[in-house]
């Protein structure tokens, strides 16, 4: 996992629908959206999985469905986001095989511990920043905490929380392999302009590093 990662939330889609800004952020170029609906209901999530499947397949643009293995399941997603109060890794990759994409998230040194054991495709290290988009975290990590688990982590890192194109470069110096965005594309007055100059600030600072992006 790597590159610009879209979050959606329907709340924080302010001058476009869901689809307008999707379609606009993966021809922006970024890797991977993530549909996160935490009060839609099950009917309804899988509508929009659908939908957004539809956009992101002939792009091959993975889609990640938040929380919901049996969404992911049903709509044919590739892959699921889960945390820590969600079906346990073991079981997930159980349901879904071994090709399904399974992120994590982790929020204290505990759990970056203890995701060391699971073949997962990526850690969600969560959040960097503090963020008006979800206020129910734990203690942000910051830049010296993802460090840490970068230095530690044999996985993949995907940040996320507050962050945008401001804080891009020392986000990836730190050790983002991806960074995850919710308002930084979807509130954006444009998404497609918005979602370029993260993908560029990314891939500038991986090549300043000498990291391929
Ligand atoms: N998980 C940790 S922070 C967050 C999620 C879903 C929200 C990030 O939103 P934003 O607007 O990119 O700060
Ligand atoms: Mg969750």
């Amino acid at each position: 996992m790597k590159g610009i990662y879209l979050v959606t939330d329907q709340m924080a889609c302010t001058h476009h629908s869901l689809e307008t800004i999707v379609l606009m952020a993966i021809q922006a170029g970024v890797s991977c959206v993530q549909l996160r609906e935490k009060t839609a209901d099950t009917r309804t999530f899988i509508q929009r999985a659908l939908a957004l499947k539809a956009i992101l397949k002939p792009a091959r643009v993975p889609l990640i469905i938040n929380d919901r293995v049996d969404i992911a399941l049903a709509a044919g997603a590739d892959g699921v986001h889960i945390g820590q109060s969600d079906m346990p890794y073991p079981m997930a990759r159980r349901i879904l095989g071994p090709d399904a994409l399974i992120g994590l998230s982790v929020e204290t040194w505990a759990d970056v511990v203890a995701a060391q054991d699971l073949d997962l495709d990526y850690i969600g290290v969560s959040p960097v920043f503090s963020t008006p988009t979800k206020t129910d975290t734990k203690d942000p990590w910051g830049l010296a905490g993802l460090a840490r688990i970068n230095d530690y982590s044999r996985h993949p890192l995907v940040a996320i929380g507050g962050l945008n194109a401001d804080n891009t470069v020392p986000v990836v110096t730190a050790g983002a392999d991806a960074l995850a965005v919710v308002s930084a594309i979807c509130s954006a007055r444009d998404p497609f302009e918005a979602a370029q100059t993260l993908c560029t600030h990314f891939n500038h600072t991986r090549t300043s590093q000498g990291t391929p992006s």
